[in-house]
């Protein structure tokens, strides 16, 4: 149940290699209400967004304070840094590139990596450039396979045209608000 003013903080972070378009999808969500600070100690660039759901079932709204952590693609400064970058971490945006293959299987690395530091989280995994899903080099079945591994979902995502991508962030707020008062 939720009390109508409540406020939930969440903390979600995108991993990825490198170029899939984890900045990407951050800027397309958040828009206007981009945020430029940037931990270079970290690697990591931290964006906020407010959002509002509504329950009806649980009779409430719910303010979100999203706290979106862009994750650098470095695997290097992952081991060295990643109390840093995942504690807390409450959902993971797991983020591969369709034109791509080896993308998604190297998100296991970046999965096994979060959950050390978090344990288990809820996670969605974007398949992202979907725009460019003629040059797809993974099946959709390896995909579902992958997600239903960590019990997740999956979408299609796509970052130039904007398909799915206000989808993905409500998708795994909402995992997290659901999670939290379960
Ligand atoms: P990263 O933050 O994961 O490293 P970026 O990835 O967001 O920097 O994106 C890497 C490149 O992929 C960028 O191209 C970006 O424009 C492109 N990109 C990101 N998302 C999409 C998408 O959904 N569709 C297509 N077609 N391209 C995308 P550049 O050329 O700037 O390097
Ligand atoms: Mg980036």
């Amino acid at each position: 149940m939720f009390e109508s003013s409540d406020t939930m903080k969440m903390k979600i972070c995108l991993v990825g290699e490198g170029a899939v378009g984890k900045t990407s999808l951050i800027r397309k969500y958040v828009l206007d209400e981009f945020d430029d600070r940037y931990i270079s100690t970290l690697g990591a660039k931290i964006t906020k967004k407010e959002l509002m759901f509504e329950y009806p079932d649980n009779g409430g709204e719910l303010r979100i304070d999203m706290t979106i952590w862009d994750i650098m693609g470095e695997k290097g400064f992952r081991e060295l840094l990643k109390e840093a970058y995942f504690h807390g971490a409450q959902g993971v945006l797991a983020v591969c590139d369709v034109t791509r293959k080896n993308t998604l299987p190297e998100l296991e690395s970046w999965i096994a990596a979060i959950e050390t530091v978090t344990g288990k989280i809820p996670i969605r995994f974007l398949a992202n450039k979907a725009d460019l899903k003629d040059q797809l080099t993974f099946t959709e079945s390896e995909l579902r396979e992958m997600s239903a591994k960590y019990q997740s979902a999956y979408l299609f995502t796509s970052a130039k045209t904007g398909d799915n991508v206000d989808k993905a962030f409500i998708e795994i707020a909402d995992a997290i608000a659901k999670r939290k008062v379960a």
